[in-house]
């Protein structure tokens, strides 16, 4: 496939509910989506940085800035014949994982639709239907909180995940437990918490959680490997896992017991699958994260959990809970009993709808190989 041009868009999608984690408030996506011209096939990808640099380093700007000068140029004009190509290809740009990400995984869209295969087999998919949790950010009051839960049940979701802060944890945890003693229940901390405050943690034991994701600091292993010794709940890691070499380091140390693999996060496809395999090796079970994508991301990330070791519930929940119309048809939904029924059509399964992306771009910019003999 020759990768003759690549379009980046701006796209705006309002949130149909805010969405509020340790570092703040969102109450609506600006999304970058790259789209890959490949001799008649477009593909796409969806950049999962966020609007700030909060989560990571990376945001759309940096994004954008990344691809267009450096990643997009690594492809144009060049033939490949699968996505697993990329790492090599981006090899001299540090970091960068979400933008590297979105480009990769396009580019598996294509090798899979070129191939005439889903996606999930492509790469090394087994399971036909997965299950699904939600994640609910930090609310106005416990009541709506609790509010929320009892919708998501409702709707059958299978893990319930609450974000957590210093002021919003111990007492937020046993309202819900008072009410639901028996649910699969999760929280996480997007890194809003220091070692010293490990006898705080430790309170969350009572509480008979899945798990406690990433508690310390978003670039730490370490640490958490002390904190899990004094914690019976397992930790997850999310933020701190961002190659394959990190989770194998974090498993060594024992700094968790379960892994959150999050595509964007790990730079694409070949790492986050590189990622499941220690963690299958090391019997760690993996779940797969969301970033309050737009359907072209959600898509993906479903292919990613059909995969043996995703083994529990994954942020991976029903497009109507973000968006009012999501950008790919059908949009992305859930059964009565929190699964999501994998397709066996080619690609992603998901129609990517044009028009409603070309109606919500604010900004586009079209990168095409330098023409030979331009500097
Ligand atoms: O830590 O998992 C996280 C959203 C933005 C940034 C980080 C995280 C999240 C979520 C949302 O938890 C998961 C979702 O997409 O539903
Ligand atoms: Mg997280």
């Amino acid at each position: 496939m020759k990768v003759e041009a690549i379009t980046l868009r701006e796209i705006r999608m309002p949130l149909v509910h805010f969405f509020e984690t340790s570092f703040g408030r969102t109450y609506s996506r600006r999304i970058l989506l790259v789209s890959l011209h490949c001799q008649g096939m477009t593909a796409w990808g969806e950049c999962v940085a966020g609007e700030d640099p909060y989560y990571s380093e990376e945001s759309l700007e940096t994004a954008w800035y990344v691809i267009s000068e450096y990643l997009g140029p690594a492809l144009l004009g060049k033939d490949i014949e699968a996505g697993s190509e990329c790492p090599l290809l981006f090899e001299r740009v540090r970091g960068h994982r979400m933008a590297k990400a979105a480009l990769e995984n396009a580019l598996w869209v294509a090798e899979a639709t070129q191939k005439k295969v889903p996606l999930w087999k492509l790469l090394g998919g087994t399971r036909k239907e997965i299950p699904c949790g939600v994640s609910i950010g930090i609310q106005d009051s416990v009541e709506q909180l609790l509010e929320k839960i009892e919708t998501e049940l409702a709707a059958g979701y299978q893990r319930i995940k609450v974000k957590i802060k210093p002021g919003w944890d111990v007492d937020v945890m046993e309202r819900i437990r008072a009410r639901w003693p028996k649910i699969l229940l999760s929280c996480d901390a997007n890194s809003a918490y220091r070692l010293e405050d490990s006898e705080h943690l430790k309170r969350l034991d009572e509480f008979n959680l899945l798990m406690i994701e990433q508690p310390l600091w978003s670039d730490d292993i370490y640490f958490h490997a002390q904190l899990q010794r004094q914690l019976k709940t397992a930790l997850c890691l999310d933020e701190s896992i961002r190659t394959a070499r990190d989770a194998k380091a974090a498993i060594e140390v024992g700094a968790c017991r379960i892994v959150n693999v999050k595509v964007g996060r790990l730079g694409g496809f070949s790492e986050a699958v590189a990622v499941h395999d220690i963690c299958r090796a090391a019997n760690i079970p993996v779940w797969c994260g969301g970033m309050l994508e737009a359907g072209i991301g959600r898509a993906q990330n479903i292919a990613l959990s059909t995969l043996e070791n995703f083994q529990l519930p994954g942020d991976v929940s029903a497009s109507k809970r973000y968006w009012k119309e999501d950008i790919v048809e059908p949009e992305i939904e859930v059964s009565k009993q929190g699964t999501i029924k994998i397709s066996d059509a080619i690609g992603t399964g998901y129609k990517v709808r044009e028009d409603l992306i070309e109606r919500l771009t604010v900004r586009k910019e079209e990168l095409r190989p330098k023409s030979a003999g331009a500097a």
